[in-house]
Formats: structure tokens, sequence, C-alpha cells
């Protein structure tokens, strides 16, 4: 098949749609696209999994709305059937990858394994005319120097000529899958410009927002530099929250009054960055700057370095209430609040409490968990605190922000409350008599 022809079963959508990886992006982009009215079919690993979503279950726990009923409906269509047997994508002419790639936290260097096995498997079966697109968040020079040989050496096609290429990076969130999907703009970086306007041409059908057409690396560079230009703001914050609290200034009070100043935009201090983009996304871009010689960059690393600090922080501030109650990290039972990186949602994936529960238990602490998203960690909130020595609260969760402290005074061994989202106001804890600390509030 040409790329005219592929052009023209996109907007008839009798294209079929292979969606490789379910999870938060490929399950969103395949329920859109399937309600958009085309044959789509996921490719899964997991078993369990595959048979949840082909019953109309959705897997994710978190507040995602519409995507639950939606599942249901393109599954009952049979607009969306998924699947483990990858011999079945050799039915797709459009093949979306959208699996993980993390990045090793010690090295920093990107782990394509997941996206090498999809290559393998997607060069092994797809047929002449068929179009690659990588949703993944890929390091820039990922497309070129990776993704294109590893297909053209698998399936014996060559780029431009007997498949097509391109990259799409998502936009994406927990919480706001569908809306986002719709409403923000997609960048569409073909190999070619031919292919770019052929990806336009897929994406008009699921998003509402501008689709602008560019080139593979351009692509690349938007998506790591988009969500590190975040992750360096996000540090700003932080590195200000910490100053603000040794020179006695409220850095909530401080951000209201700066943030009045035009293109001013002080993001939100807290007890850390978590989720599956932040953390990652600036060293996919450093990793690339550092392949091509020269002076590796230092502020994007040195940001990250920041922000991975914050959950150490935060266990510095409990061992300062400790101490001023009297009591030993090796004696305190500690209530950690909040498990999953974002409010509302129950994704756990680099999430800043994991690096606090482990450092606290490693200096002794007994630490008790609650979150009322992740499975493990759910119950009554209260049940969870009655008796600990500390409460520190880690995600803005909507029900953390309805708790009244002054019920929960009388739960607690000590009246100690660490607060790294500045769930509570300080002066009310201050009037409470509690022991508290809270991310940037300097009038301790
Ligand atoms: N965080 C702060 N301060 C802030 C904002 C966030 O500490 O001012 C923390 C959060 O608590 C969380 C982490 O950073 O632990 C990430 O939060 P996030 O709001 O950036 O949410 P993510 O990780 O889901 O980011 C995604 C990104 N979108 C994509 O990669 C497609 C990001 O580029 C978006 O800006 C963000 O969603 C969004 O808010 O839309």
């Amino acid at each position: 098949m040409n790329i005219e022809t592929l052009q023209k079963n996109i907007e008839l959508k009798t294209a079929t749609i292979g969606v490789v990886g379910l999870g938060y992006v490929g399950l969103a982009v395949a329920c859109k696209f399937a309600e958009a009215g085309f044959a789509v079919l996921g490719l899964e690993r997991i078993p369990e999994k595959v048979q949840m979503i082909n019953d109309g279950i959705l897997p994710i726990r978190g507040q995602e709305p519409g995507l639950e009923a939606l599942l249901l409906q393109v599954t009952q269509r049979g607009n969306l059937s998924v699947t483990t047997d990858l011999s079945q994508l050799e039915r797709a002419d459009v093949v979306l990858v959208a699996v993980e790639t993390p990045v090793d936290l010690d090295s920093k260097v990107p782990n394509y394994e997941a996206l090498n096995a999809a290559l393998a498997s997607i060069g092994s079966v797809i047929k002449p005319g068929t179009l690659v697109i990588i949703e993944s968040t890929i390091a820039p020079g990922t497309m070129r120097g990776i993704v294109c040989p590893a297909l053209e050496k698998t399936s014996g096609l060559k780029v431009d000529h007997d498949f097509f290429l391109g990259h799409c990076p998502e936009r994406v969130m927990p919480g706001r899958l569908l809306r986002n999907l719709a409403e923000m703009s997609r960048v569409c970086g073909g190999n070619t410009p031919e292919t770019s306007q052929v990806m336009a041409s897929l994406y008009r059908h699921i998003v509402q927002a501008e689709l602008d057409l560019t080139d593979s690396v351009t692509a690349e560079m938007v998506k790591t530099t988009e969500n590190a230009y975040r992750d360096v703001q996000i540090a700003f914050a932080n590195e200000i929250a910490l100053i603000c609290e040794k020179v006695g200034v409220d850095v909530w009070h401080l951000r209201d009054l700066v943030n009045k100043s035009p293109d001013r935009n002080l993001h939100l201090p807290g007890a850390g960055v978590g989720g599956h983009c932040i953390p990652k996304d600036p060293w996919l871009l450093v990793h690339s700057a550092n392949g091509t010689g020269g002076t590796p960059p230092s502020l994007i690393p040195t940001a990250r370095l920041l922000n991975d600090g914050m959950p150490r922080h935060m266990a510095d501030l409990v061992l300062e209430a400790l101490a001023e109650v009297g009591c030993s990290i090796q004696d305190a039972k500690i209530a950690v609040l909040g498990y999953a990186y974002l409010e509302n949602s129950d994704d756990t994936r680099n999430s800043p409490s994991q690096t606090l529960i482990s450092h606290l238990q490693t200096i002794g602490a007994e630490v008790v968990i609650h979150d009322p998203y992740v499975a493990d960690f759910q119950g009554e909130v209260t049940e969870v605190i009655r008796g600990v020595d500390a409460i520190v609260v880690m995600v803005r969760h909507s029900l953390y922000q309805a708790l009244d402290p002054a019920s929960l005074k009388p739960l607690l061994n000590y009246p100690i409350l660490i607060d790294g989202r500045r769930v509570f106001d300080p002066e009310t804890l201050a009037q409470l008599g509690f022991v508290f600390r809270s991310i940037g509030w300097g009038k301790a």
C-alpha cells in the first residue's frame, strides 16, 4: 500500500489500528480511536489485563473521568479487541507504540527494553504500507538511531518506501487522560513531510486541538523539553521554599505576590516530584546531549537532583519535630499520608513517598501508610494515624484536604504534623498546638 492509499484508508476509517502497550497512554488512545470508528487491536503482554479490558473492565484505579464507560462501549461494539498475540499485528495498517521508556535511576540512561521488544515484534510482522508511530517519550535521536534501524533490520523493509515512520509524543496525565488526548495539541514528527501529513490525518480523528507538523527529532525534543522545563520550574520553587524556611517567610504567601508580576509563574513547592514523565524525561534529554560530546548540561541535572532531594528534606523536618518533643526516630511510629505521586490518582510510579518511607525505615522509624487510591494502603485514615507519633502528608488527595486537624490531634501520641503539600493552614496548626513543619513555612 502506498502512502496515498494509506491516507485514504485513514480518512475513511477503514484502516486497522494496532496499539502496542495498553498502559495509561495506550489504553486511552486505543479507546479514542475505537470510539472514532476505527477497528483497533490492542497488544498487551499481561493476560489478566487482556481479559479485563476485553470484558470492558478498566485496569486503572484512579479517577479517570469517562474512561470506564468508553472502554465498555467500544469493547461491546467490537471496535476494540485486545490480545497477547503479536502476530495479529499483521492486520494493522497503523501501529502505535505506547510502551514504557524508563530511565535507569543510577546510570540515568534510558532503558529501552520494552521499546526494543516492541520494535522486534512489530518488525517481524508488519506488511508493506504500514505506518508506525512511536508515542512513547524517547531521547532525542532515538527515532533515527534506534527505532528506524531496528524496524528496517527485522522487517527487511525500507523506511519511507515500504513502511512509514513517525513520532507523536503524548501529552496525557493521570486523571485527565481522555480530556488531554482530545484537548491538547500534538506534534506529528514524521520521517518525511508526507508522513507527518498522514499522521495529522490520523490524529485529526481524536484531537480537537492543533496538530503541528515537524520532523521526528524536533518531536523528540518537544516532549523532553516541555517536561524538563516543568522540572526546572518546580526545582526553582523548591529552592525558594528552602530559602523561605531559613529567612522566615511563608513561600505560599511569597508565591502569591511574586506571581502578580507579569510573566512570573512560581510553581508549587512540595515534598518531591514523582510520576512517569517529569522525573525521567529530563534525563532522556540530558542523555542525548551527553552523547554528543562538548560541555554537558548542568541546570537540568541540578534541578533533577534538587527535586529528588525533597523527600529527604521532609525526613529532616520529621527529625526536627521529633527532637522538639524528645522522641527518637528509633522509637517513633510515623503515618505517611499519600503514596501515589499525584493527588486523586492511584499512580505510584516514582512516588516521592517511596523515597521518604525507605529513608525513615532505614534510620529506624516504624512507618504506617495510607492512600485512598492505592489498594495496599486504603482504609479509614483515622485508624491509620491513631497512636502514631507523627503524621507526614505527602499528597494533596481531596480526602486529606477535607480533614479537620482539630479532630486528628487527640488521636496522636505526639501532635506532630509535617505538611509536604500545604494541605493545612500553618496558622491553624499553630493555634491548635501542633508541633508542625510545612515545606516553605519559615515562621517556625
Ligand atoms: N509537582 C510539584 N510542583 C508543581 C507541579 C507538580 O511538586 O508545581 C509535582 C507533583 O506533585 C507530582 C510531579 O510534580 O509529584 C508531577 O506532577 P505533574 O503535575 O507534572 O503531573 P504529571 O507527572 O502527570 O505531568 C504530566 C506531564 N504531561 C505529560 O508528560 C504529557 C506534564 O508535562 C504536564 O505539565 C502535567 O502532566 C500537567 O499538569 O498537565
